[in-house]
């Protein structure tokens, strides 16, 4: 479709167009646009901006994975559709490894997303097909097979819009969970160990650009930046940031004023 360039949520727009493209390529499945619909109140909401709190949390993010042993990025439909080239990016900045992992499993959707990364320059793909051999214990999902050269054996794993049920397993497991997830009260969002309220499509570009520039910073430096962070404390300001939006919204001007056009 086409979108005029001065349209005013053309951004908004070319995010859905992205989707229902991995959509007709069956990477994304019809609950993946479901849950983009979420996502997009809930960015509405925090003002489709990244957030200080956002900020904050990708920091921890970078740190986490530059001081990983084995980190791990699971990559499901809607992630590959919106940002493939980046996730390929952030992989190769933080030696990390890239998994396929769905909550909707199918062999012909697994193989799209790995041919999809591979085709954006992805060396490896761990995940699809027989791969996924490994079992994630406490977990009836799908999402439960993973790949035991990866996610099983990883210490730090990103997982860009999850479920909270595997979030839950792979902390119980005893491994660094780094969402992102645009709901700041979703199950994810509250057992992650650093929770990016943001929307992917700004997140993983950033935690790029971070992860880049704390690259060359000492070991120490990047302990101390997880050591002091506070995801509760996150969470709370993402609630907050909310909060305040609304009151100062709610004593404001919200009706557009429309050029008469019909003389
Ligand atoms: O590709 P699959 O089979 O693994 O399925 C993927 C979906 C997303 C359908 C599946 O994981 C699912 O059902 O997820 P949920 O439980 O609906 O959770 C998705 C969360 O992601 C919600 O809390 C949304 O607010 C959030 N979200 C949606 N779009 C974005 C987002 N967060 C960040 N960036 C987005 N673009």
């Amino acid at each position: 479709m086409h979108i005029p360039l001065n349209h005013p949520r053309r951004t908004s727009l070319l995010i859905r167009e992205k989707l229902v493209e991995g959509f007709r390529r069956k990477l994304v499945v019809e609950e993946g646009l479901i849950a983009h619909g979420r996502g997009e109140c809930f960015d509405y909401l925090i003002g489709e901006k990244t957030q200080p709190f956002a900020e904050k949390a990708i920091e921890a993010a970078a740190a986490a994975l530059l001081l990983a042993k084995y980190p791990v990025i699971s990559v499901n439909g809607n992630t590959a559709a919106l940002v493939p080239s980046e996730v390929v990016e952030l992989a190769r900045i933080t030696n990390a490894k890239i998994e396929v992992n769905l909550f909707y499993r199918t062999r012909e959707r697994e193989e799209a997303i790995a041919k999809w990364l591979r085709e954006h320059g992805a060396s490896e793909v761990l995940g699809a097909g027989d791969d996924a051999s490994a079992t994630i214990p406490e977990l009836f999902s799908e999402r439960r097979r993973v790949s035991p050269r990866g996610i099983l054996i990883a210490d730090v794993v990103l997982v860009p819009l999850e479920d909270g049920d595997r979030t839950e397993a792979l902390r119980k497991m005893g491994k660094t969970v780094i969402a992102i997830d645009l709901n700041p009260l979703s199950r994810t969002a509250r057992a992650a160990s650093i929770t990016i309220v943001d929307n992917v499509v700004r997140a993983i570009p950033y935690m790029i650009e971070k992860t880049k520039e704390m690259k060359t910073k000492p070991r120490e430096a990047l302990e101390k930046i997880l050591r002091e962070y506070d995801n509760n404390a996150v969470l709370q300001e993402a609630i907050k940031h909310i909060l305040r939006r609304l009151e100062e919204l709610s004593t404001s001007k919200l009706t557009l004023e429309l050029t008469d056009i019909s003389k």
